[in-house]
């Protein structure tokens, strides 16, 4: 089943130059392909949409900051199952709790400084696409 979903390299991941380590880890998924990428600096009204689920909780404005800190790199990632894909690649919220292998297991142990977004259903990557790439359709 070739889906495609919305990945962020946050912050923290631009800054400690980690983009290039979890690109590569993206496209040596067999038959994965990135179809989309561009830097860029999140406003807080985009970040407000595409976190809407957290709104009002205790970490969202910590969140928003740090989202808003520097520039992240979004992308679209195309290919098999990519959506379950990309989540386990990345590994659970906590890095912490994140197995080694996992990106936030073997670079974070923040939870808000967690590296990479993946979208978490593919109701979640239809709405995250048109609102990051509403160009691309
Ligand atoms: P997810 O990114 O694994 O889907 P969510 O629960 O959707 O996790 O939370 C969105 C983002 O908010 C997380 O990736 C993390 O950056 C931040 N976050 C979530 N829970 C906490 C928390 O308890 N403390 C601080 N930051 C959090
Ligand atoms: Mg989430």
């Amino acid at each position: 089943m070739s889906q495609r979903t919305l990945v962020i390299i946050k912050p923290d991941g631009v800054r400690r130059g980690l983009v290039g380590e979890i690109l590569g880890r993206i496209e040596r998924k067999a038959g994965w392909r990135i179809s989309a990428l561009e830097m860029r600096e999140l406003d807080r009204s985009l970040l407000e949409q595409h976190y809407g689920e957290h709104v009002g909780k205790p970490f969202y404005e910590p969140l928003v900051e740090f989202m808003s800190s520097g520039p992240v790199v979004v992308l679209v990632v195309e290919g098999e199952r990519v959506i379950e894909g990309l989540r386990t690649l990345a590994g659970p919220t906590d890095p912490i709790a994140a197995g080694p292998g996992s990106i936030r297991g073997d670079f974070g142990t923040i939870v808000r400084e967690n590296l990479i977004h993946a979208s978490d259903s593919e109701e979640s990557a239809e709405r995250e696409l048109k609102l990051f790439f509403p160009t691309v359709g």
